[in-house]
């Protein structure tokens, strides 16, 4: 069985887009990981207090049959593959990439290491417009819509969408056994009606 999982990636540090993309396949050459849709690029006025530059943020919609601490590990180890030295950091400060499980199916756990939902999806704009975009008329476990969650936050101001990943020549997002064609190799299933859990 596996879960529908959402990450969020974030980037300011270096060439964010080049970053994220290859973030993206890194993460889709995860065993038991197979990257379903990726939303648009945007570029996010930093959050948190930190005076730094913008962040590019997409998310990626996924399945996986990885119990959620083995998919930490497998995302801390691409985090770290891309340069990120958390003994540098200041908290909510630049990032060459970061990776954070938004949602692991309807999973609520609270361990030392790992919270699910991530706790700060409420908050954050910059989460919640490209989780919307994969995630259409999702909710939280506890039946929160995203839509009333990003609503609250109005006015949302700054953040943009950048490129389409499958739209940067060279860049092309193309999962090995994906359609041919298309707009996105990364397709998001025909007819959702029932709500992707
Ligand atoms: N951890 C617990 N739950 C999770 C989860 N659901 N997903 C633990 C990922 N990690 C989780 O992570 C610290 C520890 O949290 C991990 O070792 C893991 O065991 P972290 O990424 O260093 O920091 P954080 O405390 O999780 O903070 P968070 O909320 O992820 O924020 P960051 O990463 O510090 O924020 N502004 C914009 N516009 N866009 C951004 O992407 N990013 C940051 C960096 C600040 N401002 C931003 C952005
Ligand atoms: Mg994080």
């Amino acid at each position: 069985m596996s879960a529908l999982t959402l990450l969020g990636l974030g980037s300011n540090v270096g060439d964010a887009l080049e970053t994220l993309t290859a973030a993206v396949h890194a993460l889709d050459d995860v065993d038991g990981l197979a990257v379903e849709d990726v939303s648009g690029v945007y570029e996010t006025p930093p959050w948190g207090g930190v005076e730094q530059e913008p962040f590019l943020n997409l998310v990626v919609r996924a399945r996986t049959t990885l119990e959620p601490h083995a998919l930490l590990a497998e995302t801390q180890l691409i985090e770290a593959a891309f340069g990120r030295d958390r003994s540098r950091e200041v908290r909510w400060g630049p990032r060459t990439l970061d990776i954070d499980l938004l949602l692991v199916g309807e999973q609520v756990l609270d361990t030392p290491t790992l919270t699910l939902p991530h706790p700060r999806i409420a908050e954050r704009a910059f989460v919640l417009v490209p989780l919307l975009e994969v995630l259409p008329g999702g909710a939280l476990p506890d039946g929160q819509r995203l839509t009333a969650l990003l609503a609250a936050l109005a006015p949302i101001e700054g953040i943009e969408l950048v490129v389409r990943l499958e739209d940067v020549p060279g860049r092309h997002v193309i999962r090995p056994d994906g359609p041919v064609g298309g707009r996105a190799s990364f397709s998001r299933p025909a007819g959702e009606e029932r709500g992707p859990w």
